[in-house]
């Protein structure tokens, strides 16, 4: 990233004030530092010569003096790791350059010139899979956020945009597909066994949005006709034994395709959209224009390997990328301080999209869950920022939940306060202004005010403001009035100590506790400290249901009896407001029975009223399968431990998996019908039977807590019978917190069955990781020595250390030797791959908010991590603002 530091060179690019960065010192990069560019970029060539030993890229830059910025007569291009094989400029080897770090800095006499430099690779040796890097036999490139520099000399940042043509030459046999972006302008063989293509892209793009892939791909071929009638034709590249998985990726692109165009107005605009899934990738997928490059894991699914969830997330991801197509790329970002202007956008256009193709409420349930079980914590440790951050070191950093999913509930707020054709009148006008820029949040902010009439001054706080703001609601009622009094409290983080208010939409509404009836939803706006509202009608004190539909990313602390939240959990008409409210009531039990505060008989009461709701779901009838099985959820660790200011995650896990146990054997008849009645209801892809899925593994969870013989037997049974992924996986998990040979034989059974088919081998260590098996921990520690085992893999290092990191009980052992185990993790996996090493440090992280032993040992693990000879610079980020 080259947004200028302080003090800023005249060619708007970084010089350091301090002495030369020592590993253990990146420089710090700053927002209000960004400059423009000084050179305009307009055409790029590339050239490859490919190998998976050695490829040769020979880059031609056509430049020319920015008007718009200060004149310099020097042009940074930033490099990382390469050495420049020949300096041309125009035509002629030149001498006038140097190399500053990995940069290669040249000065340029004249208004308009042509560059080209020749680099030599080697991707076989790129383990950080950032820049072009060879995967299983195939090459491929991730560019975002400064992969580019990797690949050849260039101002690798988001505000130079350039049309780019891309030649290359491979091997036939060994690359027999060449991709790149655009459209393919030509091709053909040479004499020597290889063969060549030219790729010509018509839309400006910033390198991190360059993509190129060769390998042996084989492609499933549909077509889309858009909107104004052009057809566009659609490919999924895989390899050939995966090709039968990729029908459900193309019907979710299609459906994108559809979708963005009646909902935003979004038309695609090249002839050709390609897809490729390689199974060597550090995250999800990325957006390059007309050449997506997905994880295996969000393209291939079919019902035998992929569960219920796997699909859902296939769907998510495709519309995601295909998102960006407008959502990032034709409109990109200025410098990656406003990530959250095309990732915060672009969640909630999947997450909207999402809630489209099924159920609303659930998706928005899960959407909650993800941003209080990822974000929350975030916000409130050593590593929160704003979703507009002012400074970074290493900006894989901040590719976060902060940055995308509260970036998302943010700008969903102010599609709240808008309304949803208002809203669109702001994106309609957002997407014509800025077409063919780099924006920053603020055009966004702006287009969206002016757009749909919204004063969005105040609301600007969202943008700059850490930390997850704390409303307290407190009702009083004298004669026919109610008052609600809402105060608000916008918690410090780090170089954030003092924060004002900001505007807080709440969905709302009161409820008769006799009649059931409510006074219907209406928004209201804390945007001060504390204010208050009265409401007319009831001749009673009601039930307040708030924040329905979580219209904002906020905690509610309420005073409300546990009765009130039994009738919320019945009657409340927003299915949000009933799930929140079930959660509400066992997060409140859970608390108090961490604290101590509950002898036996307050506890059986608070279980008994839990089970007495819970139950009230299993029978609502007016309740989905889908619906059933969200509320099912208990709150999850991670959360409880998030709500308490400092935890205990030993007291928390007991008192949990006591919970489940007792509403698993008081409710035992009710579970077991439930699992009977959703076993018989045959595979499909429809809402019921995927309800029917769900409640099933939920029912045979709880049944497992509660009746351990019982469970056993089921389980065992659902995973022979089963002839889905959904039910096998659920079956294996409950068997794999079990004790018990039928667990050795089904962890044995399904390693045989699925051996050789990696995402399925995966989900066999995340199961066994993510346990809530006493000896999880012993478990991880064998499975890293499995030879199915490799560091070289981020699917698989995900699978064994992501689920063992987020399974609390096993992390959290008291002995400290789960910390001990993902510190190794960090150490080993850091040279390899930093950004997945780094991605481990925020666990860790979280030290101070538990309870003194653990909290020691965890930061002692940081403060090994930081004393190692040589770290990353991502690594050395996460690790320092951890313990800072
Ligand atoms: N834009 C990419 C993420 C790139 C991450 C780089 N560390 C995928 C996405 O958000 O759609
Ligand atoms: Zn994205």
């Amino acid at each position: 990233m080259d947004i200028a530091r302080t003090p800023s060179t005249p060619d708007g690019n970084p010089e350091l004030a301090d002495a030369a960065p020592t590993p253990h010192d990146p420089p710090v990069i700053r927002r209000e530092d960004y400059r423009p560019f000084p050179w305009l970029v307009p055409k790029v060539s590339l050239d490859f010569d490919l190998g998976l030993e050695a490829t040769r890229v020979v880059a031609t830059l056509t430049v020319a003096r920015n008007g718009k910025a200060e004149a310099s007569p020097t042009i940074r291009l930033n490099g990382d790791g390469l050495e420049p094989l020949s300096v041309k400029v125009d035509g002629n080897p030149s001498n006038s350059w140097t190399m500053d770090g990995g940069d290669l800095l040249l000065t340029l006499p004249g208004e308009a010139h042509e560059i080209t430099i020749a680099t030599e690779l080697d991707p076989s040796a790129n383990t950080q899979l950032m820049g072009l890097y060879a995967s299983e036999g195939m090459l491929c490139t991730q560019c975002e956020a400064e992969g580019f520099r990797r690949i050849t000399f260039f101002p690798d940042r988001p505000d130079v945009l350039s049309v780019y043509t891309v030649k290359m030459r491979g091997d036939r046999e060994a690359l027999p597909v060449l991709l790149s972006n655009g459209n393919l302008e030509a091709s053909g063989e040479n004499d020597d066994g290889t063969h060549w293509a030219e790729w010509h892209d018509p839309w400006p793009k910033p390198s991190y949005l360059f993509a190129l892939v060769a390998g042996q791909l084989v492609a499933n071929t549909d077509s889309f006709t858009t909107m104004s009638g052009r057809e566009v034709t659609l490919n999924i590249y895989v390899r050939e034994g995966d090709l039968a998985r990729t029908g459900h990726a193309m019907e979710s692109l299609k459906k994108s395709m559809k979708w963005d165009e009646e909902t935003f107005g979004r038309e695609y605009d090249l002839d050709l959209f390609n897809i490729v899934a390689v199974s060597d990738f550090n995250m999800g997928a990325m957006e390059n224009k007309g050449l997506n490059v997905f994880n295996t894991k969000y393209v291939l699914a079919d019902e035998d390997t992929a569960t219920d969830g796997d699909f859902d997330g296939v769907e998510g991801v495709i519309a995601h990328e295909y998102f960006h197509n407008w959502s990032g790329n034709r409109i990109t970002c200025r410098d990656w301080f406003q990530l959250s202007l095309k990732e915060g956008f672009t969640v909630l256009r999947d997450q909207l999209f999402s809630q489209d193709m099924g159920s609303a409420p659930v998706k928005r349930i899960e959407d909650v869950r993800v941003l209080r079980g990822a974000q929350f914590p975030e916000d409130s440790g050593p590593l929160a920022h704003p979703i507009r951050p002012d400074s970074y070191r290493e900006i894989s950093n901040f590719y976060t939940a902060t940055v995308y999913n509260k970036g998302a509930e943010v700008i969903r707020m102010m599609r709240t306060m808008a309304g949803e054709e208002r809203f669109r009148k702001g994106t309609d006008l957002y997407f014509e202004r800025h077409d063919g820029e780099a924006a920053t949040c603020e055009d966004f902010i702006k287009a969206i005010e002016d757009g749909a009439g919204l004063d969005l001054s105040h609301f600007r706080l969202w943008y700059s403001q850490a930390g997850t703001p704390r409303v307290s609601a407190a009702l009083q009622h004298s004669g026919a009035t109610t008052k609600l009094t809402l105060r608000q409290d916008v918690p410090p983080t780090p170089g954030q100590p003092e924060k004002q208010p900001m505007p807080i939409p709440l969905k709302l509404a009161l409820f008769d506790r006799r009649t059931g009836a409510s006074n219907g939803e209406q928004l209201v706006i804390l945007d001060e400290t504390e204010k208050s509202f009265s409401f007319d009608g009831f001749d009673a004190p009601p039930v307040l249901s708030i924040n329905r539909g979580f219209s904002a990313p906020v905690t509610i602390e309420r005073e409300i009896v546990a009765d009130d939240l039994v009738f919320l959990a019945r009657h409340d008409d927003d299915p949000f407001a009933r799930y929140e409210a079930l959660q509400d009531l066992m997060v409140t039990h859970l608390k108090h029975a961490v604290d101590g505060a509950l002898d036996d008989a307050a506890r059986d009461a608070a279980r008994n009223s839990i089970a007495g709701a819970v139950k009230a779901v299993l029978e609502d009838d007016a309740l989905d399968d889908l619906m059933r099985g969200e509320m099912l959820v208990l709150p999850s660790e991670t959360y409880l431990a998030e709500t308490m200011l400092i935890a205990d995650p030993g007291q928390i896990h007991e008192e949990r998996e006591a919970l489940r146990q007792a509403l698993g054997s008081i409710l035992e008849s009710e579970f077991a019908s439930l699992h009977e009645r959703a076993t018989s209801v045959p595979y499909s892809l429809s809402p019921e039977a995927r309800g029917a899925r769900k409640v099933k593994t939920q029912a045979l969870l709880f049944l497992a807590a509660g009746n351990p013989d019982l469970g056993r037997e089921l389980a065992w049974s659902q995973y022979e019978g089963a002839d889905n992924m959904t039910d096998r996986q659920g079956a294996l998990m409950a068997l794999a917190g079990l004790s018990g040979i039928k667990r050795t034989n089904a962890l044995l059974d399904f390693y045989n069955r699925y051996r050789g088919n990696a995402l399925v081998v995966d989900k066999w260590f995340a199961i066994q990781a993510g346990s809530a098996h006493p000896e999880a921990l012993e478990h991880v520690k064998a499975l890293a020595t499995h030879e199915d085992f490799t560091l070289r893999n981020p699917n698989r290092v995900r699978s064994l250390y992501m689920a063992f990191a987020y399974n609390p009980h096993a992390f959290h052992a008291a002995s400290g030797e789960g910390y001990r185990m993902i510190a190794d993790l960090i150490l080993a996996l850091d040279p390899i791959n930093p950004q997945t090493a780094a991605r481990f440090v925020p666990q860790l992280g979280r030290w101070r908010r538990y309870e003194p032993k653990r909290s020691a040992k965890m930061k002692a693990e940081l403060e090994r991590i930081a004393a190692a000879p040589k770290l990353s610079r991502d690594t050395y980020e996460q690790v320092s603002r951890s313990l800072g």
